[in-house]
């Protein structure tokens, strides 16, 4: 029996548990998440910070494993020679923020579990003016305290959180501690079992943003959904009554426009505006300033459709084809967790070379930097979060986890152009809990956004030995179906794409969104030994003709750029604890593949595609 039967003969169930998670959704749509952070009044907390490694949460819970009031978020010193205190921030390592641990000292490479980190400063209180604290990510679990007093807890590795500390700051002497622990769980987001590195930390910048009273929160200004000359959205006060003024201005295009907010502090905003659209080859941004009497603040945001018509892809009223990469947030070079403007430079940059216009942001949302500069530099996004593998489907707790996930990456992300499609999950087994699962996160990511197409990376099964079938039973909930296959590499040699024939049963555009093979750059052989260069070269060329042959295709993006590290993968004098997909080593190197891809790509831009 297929599933998609089954799924049908239990409609009414299937249909009753949607309508219950639906109030979970609609609970989840206020996230007070100050968006835009780089184009605010900030303080850097970047830098040296104090770090106590603590494995047995010591700092946490006391010998009866109770949770201790005196905990080393307290940060007490001694008063006298005579007391007894077992931990000092201030004789202890530092390590450098944002930065994973695991890459800046050889003893924590392997280590999950918690680490306290402390930083101290000074601020100038002003009137009128408020103070919060924000963190890029925290990989995974974050308790933040200011002054000895919990500030809250934010839980998922990769999204923006923010505190509000007005009341708390202190004009001298602060000490903020973040006690991070990044221990895998059953119930989390992600699961037990990955294939990359845990690597733990505050892993993203730390800033104090400093904002008026009354600020704007959060704000959304994109195309109308259908309309290539509409602009359509909404600007959230914080702090704001009704009847507030805001101007939502784009100088360059003459264009300003006046709302006032309702009781809640929202405006809707819609205007008609004649803006050169943004597109791979012209990534036209505009500023756009958006303003209170109290607060300015400016932003580059660019303009363009993204819609399906059938199997195609229409950006700006024209089919396209995705040629992409998938990239994991490791910066090569340096190691370690990616999260500069430079390290997003050069991994977009590599990506350009290869000839895309694309990228798969594998497997959870990446750091702002390279959304921002996939926006200045033409590149189109999948965005996702880590709903991977085996989550415990029918668990509420992991399920609102990932909606928050979800939500904070749409919610930092959806101003930017080069964000085409969110990805709900990547190969996941499929049952009726996870259906349910997977089309609540649908449901939520088309409630904070609806302009964007949605995906997943789903898996595809065989109707016989030599036909492929892509049929997933939440595709009909999707835009665009993603499909990862190994053929080649799990899936038998690399011929084995010869003689195979793809049946997608929805008229819908199809992505694949990963197949590749390891190798190890430098290791040399023929082409039917494991870890060369040949090996990897000839996955490529097979895969190539066998994907020309899909009707459907109409992006992809193997895996993967370049080398990474994972614990999955120990093979000596091989793999060494790195996935060696890439086509890319981690020494910057390009294999053989690398050029096959390249070559195809011309091709298809030679073909106008
Ligand atoms: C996959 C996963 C990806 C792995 C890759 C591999 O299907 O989506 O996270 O790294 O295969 O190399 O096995």
């Amino acid at each position: 029996m297929n599933i998609t039967s089954k799924i049908d003969r239990r409609a009414p169930l299937f249909v009753a548990i949607i309508l219950c998670l639906h109030i979970t959704v609609a609970a989840q749509q206020s996230i007070p998440l100050i968006t835009n952070v780089p184009g605010r009044n900030t303080i850097s907390l970047n830098g040296s910070w104090q770090v106590i490694i603590d494995p047995y949460e010591t700092g946490y819970y006391d010998y009866r494993f109770q949770p201790r009031g005196d905990g080393y978020f307290k940060n007490t010193q001694p008063q006298s020679p005579s007391d007894l205190i077992e931990y000092d921030f201030d004789s202890s390592q530092q390590l450098q923020v944002p930065g994973d641990w695991n890459s800046q000292d050889q003893r924590l490479l392997f280590y999950e579990g918690t680490l306290w980190y402390k930083k101290s400063f000074d601020y100038q209180r002003k009137d009128r003016k408020r103070l919060f604290v924000y963190f890029g990510a925290a990989n995974y679990v974050a308790d933040v305290y200011l002054n000895g007093e919990k500030l809250g807890r934010h839980e998922g590795g990769f999204t923006p959180f923010n505190f509000e500390i007005t009341s708390l700051v202190k004009d001298k002497d602060n000490f903020l501690v973040v006690k991070v622990d990044n221990k895998r769980r059953r119930d989390a987001v992600p699961t037990l079992n990955t294939d990359w590195w845990n690597y733990g930390g505050l892993t993203r910048e730390v800033a104090l943003v400093e904002v008026p009273s009354t600020f704007v929160e959060d704000y959304v200004l994109q195309l109308r959904k259908g309309s290539l000359d509409e602009i359509q959205g909404f600007v959230k006060l914080n702090g704001a009554t009704a009847g507030e003024s805001i101007a939502v201005e784009i100088p360059e295009a003459k264009i300003k426009h006046a709302v006032t907010t309702d009781s809640k502090g929202y405006a809707q905003v819609s205007f008609p505006a004649k803006l050169q659209l943004w597109t791979p080859e012209n990534p036209k941004l505009y500023e756009v300033v958006i303003s209170t009497p109290d607060n300015s603040l400016s932003d580059r945001i660019g303009f363009r459709s993204i819609d399906t018509r059938g199997a195609d892809i229409v950006l700006n009223g024209k089919p396209i084809f995705l040629r992409g990469i998938s990239i994991h947030e490791e910066s090569p070079l340096r190691g370690g967790r990616a999260f500069s403007e430079e390290d997003a430079r050069m991994l977009l940059s590599w990506a350009k070379e290869l000839g895309c216009n694309f990228v798969r942001l594998a497997h959870y949302p990446h750091n702002e930097n390279m959304v921002r500069l996939a926006d200045e530099m033409g590149v189109m996004v999948w965005a996702e979060i880590p709903v991977y593998w085996t989550i415990l489907w029918d668990n509420q707790d992991t399920l609102k986890n990932a909606q928050n996930q979800l939500g904070e990456l749409i919610t930092r992300d959806r101003n930017r152009a080069s964000v085409i499609l969110w990805s709900v999950a990547n190969e996941t087994p499929v049952s009726e809990p996870r259906n349910v699962f997977l089309k609540t996160l649908i449901d939520s990511a088309r409630a904070l956004d609806q302009t964007r197409l949605l995906t997943a990376a789903n898996e595809r099964h065989y109707a016989d030995q030599t036909t492929q079938v892509i049929d997933d039973p939440v595709g009909r909930y999707l835009d665009v179906l993603g499909c990862n296959e190994y053929v080649g590499w799990y899936d038998g040699l690399p011929e084995k794409a010869d003689g195979l024939t793809w049946k997608v049963t929805l008229n819908k555009p199809l992505i694949i969104s990963e197949f590749g093979a390891d190798a190890l750059f430098g290791k040399h052989g023929g082409k039917a030994q494991r870890w060369t260069e040949e090996y990897q070269k000839d996955v490529y060329e097979h895969q190539i003709a066998m994907l020309k042959r899909i009707p459907s295709l109409r992006g992809m993006s193997p895996w993967i750029l370049t080398d990474f590290r994972s614990p999955r993968r120990p093979l000596p004098g091989i793999q060494d604890f790195f996935n060696r997909k890439g086509l890319i080593s981690s020494r910057g190197e390009r294999k053989q593949a690398f050029f096959v891809l390249q070559k195809f790509y011309k091709e298809l831009m030679t073909e106008g595609k």
